[in-house]
């Protein structure tokens, strides 16, 4: 039995969400309501002890990180591939994936949490603000501590959007060069980790990102329209449907 412990809007958690709707399966949804620190409950610190989501648990076999669950999803279940038999295909595209992580998943964690996230503090003092963030954060003590009350700083701000843009143009070089996917013809995880994140800038009113590339515009709609994506973002997954959006201090 595959039980998912995932938040809706959670870039990490959709990833997973296109991946295992893509191989057609079911799964025990647990939700974590990050604004409400599920994430850091003692109970699920046992589980995932980074306090972060998503964690797949598979008849009591715990798996963490979001990439490696996808992975570890297409070889429990092979059908249909998602990761190239090729070796050094699938060398590629894992380069992708850590691309993926080490830029712009980050990257976009800046504009989500000034524009989305940041009025979760609205009204608080320095101490209500300290005591709220009080408490173990495994991976994202000196994230949060960075971000404040205040929010990133400008200059943070233009670095993010700098890397973002970085990975449409690769992206549109990869869909250029080959296409209609990042690795050629086969539709692989590759297009799939880094849709969430896309997904995310567009809605956050950030499309220009890459309205310039054609063959991005025509990727994201191609993505938009399969059924795992729609399965994997249900109604309210997407924060400006259930979050006031504030606009950025420093503008693009
Ligand atoms: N490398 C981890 C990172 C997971 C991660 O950062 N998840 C975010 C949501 S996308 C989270 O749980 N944040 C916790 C928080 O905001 O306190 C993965 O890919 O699973």
């Amino acid at each position: 039995m595959l039980e998912l412990y995932n938040t809706p809007h959670s870039t990490c958690s959709q990833k997973v969400r296109i991946c295992m709707a893509e191989k057609g399966l079911e799964w025990t949804d647990h939700l974590i309501d990050l604004g409400k620190k599920d994430q850091l409950d003692p109970d699920y610190l046992k589980l995932n002890p980074n306090g972060v989501v998503p964690t797949l648990v598979n008849d009591g076999t715990v798996i963490l990180d979001s990439s490696v669950i996808c992975e570890y999803i297409d070889e429990l279940f092979p059908d249909p591939p998602l990761v190239p038999s090729d070796p050094a295909v699938r060398a590629r595209m894992r380069a992708w994936i850590r691309y993926m992580e080490e830029v712009p998943t980050k990257a976009v964690r800046v504009p989500s949490f000034n524009m989305a996230f940041l009025p979760r503090f609205d009204g608080l003092d320095d101490e209500q603000f300290q005591e709220r963030e009080a408490g173990p954060r495994p991976l994202r003590k000196h994230f949060f501590e960075t971000m404040g009350r205040e929010g990133f700083a400008d200059e943070e701000v233009r670095a993010s959007m700098e890397q973002l843009r970085q990975t449409c143009e690769r992206m549109d070089e990869a869909l250029t060069a080959e296409g209609p996917w990042l690795m050629g013809e086969a539709y692989t995880l590759a297009d799939i980790i880094v849709a969430p994140l896309i997904d995310r800038m567009a809605d956050l009113e950030y499309a220009n990102l890459w309205s310039d590339l054609p063959t991005v515009v025509d990727w994201y709609d191609r993505m938009r329209a399969r059924p795992a994506f729609k399965t994997a973002f249900y109604e309210r997954t997407r924060v400006s449907e259930f979050l006031a959006l504030t606009p950025l201090k420093a503008n693009d």
